[in-house]
């Protein structure tokens, strides 16, 4: 039971395939109490009964594209926590039409605006929100992809946001280290969630991983809950402003090795 006596707020659960939905389920495993934050009313069937098999009741509703709504929801958060040891960001959202198309003409002001304030700025002020009511030997983490530092088709202005997103938890890990917070990401290989579901070929992009990753395969989101497990508990305390990549391997590898065999 890595996780026992420890609460944990987790945000992002749009679903059952989300990713935040296999952070919760190994996390409650592993004995944490777990909270939910939600986007708006939309997707709160879908979280019930995701909470309730994880034996927790507080779901508190939180759009992060406006600071009130973050604000009053760690709020309400500190009704029922008084303190609590750390949250989980996993949310990222840029307008579909940045996320098709070739980069330089697709790219707009007001696209670029949203990704990185809903996807890396989130972030910063959850943290902030969050800091008085953190409990000694907490941690933040957050939600990362390959994007970030390598360029892929139609991920565009979101690749961006990552790349700030990795920056942000670097200043996060170093702004929050002396309060005992440490702040890390998780870059995931490619999962067929919601957010994955609008985008063109992404069955044709979990094929390519499976051939290039050294694993021979995609990851699932239950793969991604038990490295956030690990590294929300107390085994990863000298983890801290790091990017753990769970992708099966994919990003070490330049290319596939059954292309030269034969
Ligand atoms: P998902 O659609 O299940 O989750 C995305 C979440 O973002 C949703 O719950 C949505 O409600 C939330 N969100 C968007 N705008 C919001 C707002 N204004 N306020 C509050 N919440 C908001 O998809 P997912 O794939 O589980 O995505 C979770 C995280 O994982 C994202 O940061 C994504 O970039 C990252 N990620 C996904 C993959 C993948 O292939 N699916 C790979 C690597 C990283
Ligand atoms: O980070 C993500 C998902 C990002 C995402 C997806 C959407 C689709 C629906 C952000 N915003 C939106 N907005 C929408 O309206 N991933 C890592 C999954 C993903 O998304 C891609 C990918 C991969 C991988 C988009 C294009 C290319 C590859």
């Amino acid at each position: 039971m890595l996780l026992k006596n420890k609460k944990f707020l987790i945000s992002g659960l749009a679903n059952k395939y989300s990713i935040a939905a296999g952070i919760a389920h190994a996390m409650h495993r592993e004995g944490a109490e777990l909270a939910f934050t939600y986007q708006n009313e939309r997707l709160l069937k879908n979280l019930g009964p995701i909470a309730e098999s994880c034996g927790s009741d507080i779901l508190i509703e939180c759009d992060v594209s406006n600071d009130d709504s973050i604000q009053s929801s760690f709020n309400k958060l500190s009704k029922r926590w008084e303190k609590f040891d750390g949250f989980i960001h996993s949310i990222g959202y840029a307008p579909a039409d940045q996320l098709e198309g070739n980069f330089v003409d697709v790219t707009n002001r007001e696209g670029f605006k949203i990704a990185h304030d809903i996807s890396s700025y989130s972030f910063t002020a959850m943290a902030r929100e969050a800091k008085p009511m953190l409990n000694d030997n907490s941690a933040l983490l957050t939600l990362t992809y390959l994007g970030s530092t390598q360029t892929l088709p139609n991920y565009n202005v979101m690749g961006l946001a990552k790349a700030s997103l990795e920056a942000n938890t670097r200043f996060l890990a170093a702004s929050m280290g002396r309060d005992n917070v440490r702040v890390n990401a998780i870059s995931a290989g490619p999962i067929k969630t919601l957010a994955a579901s609008g985008v063109k070929n992404f069955r044709k992009m979990l094929s390519q991983h499976s051939k290039r990753a050294p694993l021979g395969r995609t990851i699932t989101a239950e793969e991604v809950g038990n490295v956030a497990a690990f590294l929300c508990s107390d085994y990863a305390s000298g983890i801290t402003g790091e990017i753990t990549y769970v992708d099966a391997g994919f990003n070490i590898a330049a290319m596939p090795l059954d292309d030269i065999e034969e």
